[in-house]
């Protein structure tokens, strides 16, 4: 018995090393918490069968880029990590939503895990019409960042606020994207957070 449970051990920390080196890089990174992102919903137990993001909501790391390259449409919320790809679900529009007023100012948080050399912060968000049923994609934003930040290629501290506005004119449910451009890798991470006006 007590080999057989050694065995058992071995084997799940094979398979613990083989999801480290799919993400592509060590260890951990980085989310936003406010507005709440779809990953620290379920990471905090708010939203349920989140699957394995749960555990590491820092990890939606994918191609950087965005918007001419990075994840798919339709991916963008999980950085096109099939792991991940409950947060691309729109749950029929049911995630939860910060409530936001148009035009008013708004401290936009992340929480780094490991402190990348940065080269920027973008924030987008949808155009007014957005159908919070449907998985996001690249025409359903406004074009431009409605916030960006640039950092230089220097280490942020472990929680960061930006102050920003948010866009004049919105109405409805509208979803925030966060991207964290890494200056010295291939990557970005990416954080969807549902709001309403
Ligand atoms: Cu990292």
């Amino acid at each position: 018995m007590r080999k057989k449970s050694v065995g058992a051990a071995v084997v799940a920390l094979g398979v613990a090393g083989a999801t480290l080196f799919a993400t592509g890089s060590a260890g951990s990174h980085g989310y936003t918490d406010s507005p709440i992102s779809r990953q620290k919903l379920c990471a905090n137990g708010t939203v349920t069968n989140c699957g394995s993001i749960q555990w590491e909501p820092q990890s939606v790391e994918g191609l950087k880029g965005f918007p001419a390259a990075g994840p798919a449409d339709g991916q963008i919320c999980s950085a096109g990590l099939t792991q991940f790809a409950q947060l691309d679900d729109p749950r029929g529009g049911t995630w939860p939503a910060t409530k936001l007023t148009a035009g008013q100012s708004y401290s936009f948080r992340w929480q780094f895990t490991a402190r990348h050399r940065t080269t920027d912060f973008k924030y987008y968000i949808t155009k007014n019409g957005w159908n919070p049923s449907q998985k996001l994609t690249r025409a359903a934003l406004d074009p431009q960042p409605f916030l960006t930040v640039p950092y230089n290629s220097q280490q942020p501290p472990a929680t960061l606020s930006h102050s920003g506005t948010v866009p004049a004119g919105k109405t409805g449910r509208h979803l925030i994207l966060a991207v964290w451009t890494v200056a010295d890798t291939a990557n970005a991470f990416y954080a969807c957070s549902d709001v309403t006006f």
